[in-house]
């Protein structure tokens, strides 16, 4: 074997409760800023498929675990929905919840799968969305009870938690590029909404620290590298923007407990800057975790401005850098992004020489692909370009390891196919293929594959 992988090396995949649970509007959820959303633009959604019922996992989990198990899997992430747990955001337990929640962690342990667990996966209860949402602090209290309740019910069990799943799409989404729900922009709110996820991160993980659980605390991020199109000064200074605005806005404050001085000394240039008290920054250095969620799907070019900013215009990240279409660069062109393997490898030695080589594993990494239906052979999908996805990245991820990576993992995005933000089910990245109208699932080629590499922990 030429890839072989440390032992007890995390084989597993990644999902959330909004995109896998279906229920959507039963057992007493309420509902989340994407069934809000759907009910009053449905054409914001592909071929008009919302949230309500999603991959059917909260009636099928059980047999869906015998799945996982066939398919090699020791771990598996997903969220506690929050508006499931606590219908009004910060009221009454949902006793409904709590049983499911609990005979689904049981039947994971059970068969020998580590739940990881995330307490926020982009779905904002309604509720809390109609008090200003992330931009309210009372939200932050609001959900670091929630979270607090999470752990004292489920904290026995569960033994890996995480905050946030990629805290900065929603930001993106929501209050600056229009593709989520409240579909503001303005930077300075989005600025707020940020920082305040970041207190609303500590002080879950306070919570979680002052129960004294035997398991960690982490976070999710979305690393998306920042690559120069060349070493000009003016394309490296760009870069270095980009990588300060994308990542180094939640990984530094995650991982140090504190913001970079150059992101805070932009912002205020630009009067960006959201409203801090001094009571935060001690908060902030009480949230470090102790395991950081790598999600990695493609890399970030730039190059610097071609043309001024109008000055009219809404002030944007892109005022500081154009994106660069790097000639030759391979694209997976359902989802418009670039596959770049070796971005996991230079993730990884960044948070070896930068972050203190802190415990961290890929929490995320996959392949969307439209009409996988036209790859069906013997009524299985054949997908050998989701083999090699994987097999590229995980070559990446071992040359990491071997040069002293603290890498504990790999989990795919995803399991089973499952309904996306505004794509629906356009592109499929699961292991297991649903059939939309009968909710069959078949194992693609892939899942088998990963099975085999599972099982000798490396190919
Ligand atoms: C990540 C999210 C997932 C998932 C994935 C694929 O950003 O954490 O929830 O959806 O991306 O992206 P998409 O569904 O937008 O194609």
């Amino acid at each position: 074997m030429q890839y072989r992988f440390p032992d007890n090396f995390w084989w597993g995949s990644a999902s959330s409760a909004a995109q896998t649970e279906g229920a959507a509007l039963r057992d007493g959820k309420a509902p989340t800023n994407w069934d809000h959303w759907f009910k009053t633009q449905p054409n914001r959604f592909f071929n008009q498929v919302g949230p309500e019922d999603t991959s059917t996992f909260y009636d099928r989990f059980r047999d869906d675990i015998q799945l996982m198990k066939k398919i090699g899997h020791n771990s598996f992430r997903t969220s506690i929905s929050w508006a499931r747990l606590i219908p009004d955001g910060n009221g009454e337990v949902n006793q409904t919840a709590v049983d499911f929640y609990n005979a689904l962690f049981d039947e994971l342990v059970e068969n020998g799968i580590e739940p990881f667990i995330t307490l926020f996966h982009f779905d904002m209860p309604f509720s809390m969305q109609e008090k200003g949402g992330w931009e309210n602090r009372e939200v932050i209290d609001a959900f670091a009870q929630y979270a607090e309740t999470c752990f004292k019910l489920f904290g026995h069990k569960v033994k890996y938690w995480f905050t946030f799943n990629e805290p900065i799409v929603p930001v993106e989404g929501g209050y600056l590029y229009d593709f989520h729900y409240p579909n503001v922009v303005d930077f300075r709110r989005a600025a707020t909404v940020a920082y305040h996820t970041m207190l609303a991160h500590a002080k879950a993980v306070k919570h979680y620290r002052d129960l004294n659980l035997d398991g960690q605390i982490g976070i999710v991020l979305n690393l998306t590298p920042s690559y120069p199109r060349s070493q000009n000064p003016a394309d490296l200074k760009a870069a270095n923007i980009a990588d300060l605005l994308f990542n180094r806005s939640f990984l530094d404050p995650a991982v140090k407990g504190e913001y970079p001085q150059a992101l805070v000394d932009l912002l205020r240039q630009h009067d960006q800057l959201p409203d801090c008290t001094p009571e935060d920054a001690v908060l902030l250095q009480g949230g470090k975790v102790d395991i950081l969620g790598v999600n990695y799907y493609m890399p970030r070019r730039v190059k610097a401005r071609e043309n001024a900013v109008n000055p009219d215009s809404p002030f944007m990240p892109e005022w500081f850098f154009d994106p660069y279409e790097m000639p030759g660069r391979k694209m997976n062109p359902h989802r418009g992004w670039e596959i770049y393997e070796k971005g996991i490898y230079d993730i990884l030695t960044n948070l070896k020489d930068n972050y203190g080589n802190l415990p961290c594993y890929i929490s995320e990494n996959g392949m969307g692909v439209e009409g996988e239906n036209r790859f069906l052979e013997d009524g299985q999908i054949n997908d050998q370009y989701r083999i090699e996805f994987v097999r590229e990245h995980l070559r990446w991820l071992h040359k990491g390891i071997s040069e002293g990576a603290n890498c504990l993992g790999y989990h795919m995005w995803t399991f089973i196919d499952n309904w996306s933000w505004s794509n629906a089910y356009k592109n499929r990245y699961g292991f297991v293929q649903l059939d939309l109208e009968t909710q069959t699932r078949t194992i693609k080629k892939s899942g088998e594959w990963y099975a085999e590499v599972s099982k000798n922990n490396g190919f």
